[in-house]
């Protein structure tokens, strides 16, 4: 695969159901990547249902649980760190924490941050300080961030709706710091949607039909995120793997509104992830 070391992941985790880690080990595994996962929450299943129990994990605990690798030599088989969905604002310290541990194993280590927050159709679901960590101490730290077009917009105090608009408002966090911004969830016209990749080289979008459903499976920002990082490390560059990303993502979604459920059909649809159906390519967008 080109790449031998583990990924770190910090993300939730559900019993029933494909959300955070529960969505990202299998597919960064089924790329034949390994992964590390470090559940910032166990719930039930994701809050979407209407009922669900479980709770955020402590912090200490879970700076401890890092500690526990670093001083069984271990953290330093970890050669990539993965963010998304952290319960509790002060999650991200520890995130941050971990961060600065491997660069100084490996200065060049890349971090994806999917800065999980809400969305257009739900609104913020996270606590109160997360948007802060986020900006403040996440995103400047990050190779690479994941925003859908609301997170997008929280981020830099401005509405998300264009190309254009996405383009300005990942050259503001890039200003602060943040190597690369891939934004999800543009509307594109004519039933289709976008995403849109911008590093210092250029900026990419990648395009697929839009496809409806009655009850949105959620995971999928997660599984994005987690495919794309895999590919990176695997050696792709930034729009061949978004492309890779979600050419995956869309079979996965294709599948899941064939078969009526309400999780993402993450297991049944796994050859998606090695094999897409059809490859979305990426289109370089001008300035
Ligand atoms: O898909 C993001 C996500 C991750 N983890 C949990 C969630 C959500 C979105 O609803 O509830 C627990």
């Amino acid at each position: 695969t080109g790449f031998d070391m583990k990924i770190l992941s910090f993300q939730s985790a559900v019993t029933f159901g494909h959300v955070g880690n529960s969505a990202a080990l299998f597919a960064v595994q089924r790329l034949g990547l390994d992964a590390c996962p470090v559940d910032t929450v166990q719930f039930s299943n994701h809050p979407g249902y209407g009922a669900w129990r479980g709770g955020a994990h402590s912090t200490d605990g879970l700076r401890d649980i890092v500690e526990g690798l670093d001083g069984a030599g271990l953290l330093q088989e970890c050669g990539a760190v993965l963010s998304g969905y952290l319960g509790r604002a002060e999650t991200g310290e520890v995130v941050a924490e971990a961060v600065r541990r491997l660069r100084h194993y490996r200065p060049a280590t890349p971090y994806l941050c999917d800065p999980v927050m809400g969305d257009e159709g739900g609104g913020l679901y996270v606590a109160e300080g997360i948007p802060q960590v986020f900006a403040q101490t996440l995103l400047p730290l990050a190779d690479i961030a994941t925003p859908n077009r609301f997170e997008l917009g929280i981020l830099t105090g401005r509405s998300v709706e264009t190309i254009g608009d996405a383009l300005a408002a990942s050259r503001q966090l890039m200003a602060r710091g943040t190597r690369a911004v891939v934004t999800t969830s543009l509307p594109a016209g004519d039933g289709m949607i976008c995403c849109l990749a911008v590093d210092v080289r250029g900026a990419w979008m990648v395009r697929t039909p839009l496809l409806s459903f009655n009850t949105p499976p959620n995971g999928g920002g997660d599984t994005l995120s987690a495919l794309l990082l895999g590919h990176v490390l695997k050696g792709r560059d930034l729009p061949e793997a978004l492309s890779k990303a979600v050419s995956s993502l869309f079979g996965v979604l294709e599948l899941t509104q064939s078969t009526g459920g309400r999780e993402l059909a993450l297991v049944a649809g796994q050859g998606e992830i090695t094999q897409p159906s059809r490859i979305f390519p990426p289109m370089p967008v001008g300035a």
